[in-house]
């Protein structure tokens, strides 16, 4: 044999048990063994546009590479426990009723009375197709992802309907896929998680919202602080993801 050939051979498996060991690092203290049945995770709105990461053009404050790596390691985690992670996606065509640019005179984050309700408006985000509206956590985690706000004339902060109350179809699919409960994160707090977490409520989905996994777009000072006042109201059990483990476990304990 070849020295040189197995020298090479040898710093080959030496990075390959070194780069295995780095993926496994953010898994260390996650057990397998605290999997909750009829529990599963809905990512909230993890895209590019939404994250100072991906210099997003609805970038939330507090969503660098560390937020990033942060939730893509509990989701990781999540996933190596045997939830099912579901997603959704904000997914809007060009002639959107949310984006600003559709309103000659008017400014982002103004609010207008239009088609009867009042609509907040938006830098033009998520854009069907493009790079930015891509989910940046990794897709082999995600079980079904399910795309919203695809109607020019309706808004969908919500993962489960759209404002002119048309459904999106993650209710049926988490009823089928036997799904009870949710642990829910993403972007943004005081938009689409809380309308998520509220509608999943309704849903009769018993929901836990992990607090660290979540960002605020804040267009009035306070709006984070009465999104989590709104969401605990209405029954949401609101966590961190070091909390989650130990509450799963306490959910099925028997007194
Ligand atoms: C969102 C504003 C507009 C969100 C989506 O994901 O919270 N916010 N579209
Ligand atoms: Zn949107």
């Amino acid at each position: 044999m070849n020295e040189g050939g197995s020298a090479v051979e040898s710093i080959f498996i030496v990075a390959l048990i070194g780069f295995s060991a780095l993926l496994l690092v953010p898994l260390a203290g996650c057990s397998k063994r605290e999997f909750q049945p009829g529990t599963a995770v809905l990512l909230v709105d993890m895209q590019g546009d939404f994250t100072t990461l991906k210099k997003g053009a609805l970038a939330v404050e507090g969503t660098d590479r560390d937020y990033l790596e942060m939730v893509s390691n509990v989701t990781r985690c999540l996933h190596r426990k045997g939830y099912p992670i579901f997603a959704c996606q904000d997914w809007h065509p060009p002639d959107h009723i949310s984006f600003f640019t559709n309103h000659p005179g008017t400014e982002p984050f103004e609010t207008i009375k239009t088609r009867g309700r009042e609509q907040i408006l938006w830098p033009p985000h998520c854009v069907q197709g493009s790079e930015a509206a891509e989910i940046l956590i990794d897709n082999t985690l995600i079980k079904a992802v399910v795309q919203k706000g695809m109607d020019p004339r309706f808004d969908s902060y919500s993962g489960f309907q759209d404002d002119g109350g048309k459904a999106t179809g993650l209710d049926s699919i988490l009823k089928v896929s036997g799904v009870d409960h949710l642990i829910l994160y993403g972007l943004a707090t005081d938009y689409c998680v809380k309308e998520s977490v509220l509608d999943g409520l309704r849903h009769k989905f018993k929901s836990y919202v992990v607090s660290d996994g979540c960002r605020a777009v804040e267009v009035n000072e306070g709006d984070e602080k009465k999104a989590y006042q709104e969401m605990e109201a209405a029954g949401a059990i609101i966590t961190t993801s070091a909390g989650i483990a130990e509450l799963l476990r306490s959910m099925n304990r028997k007194p």
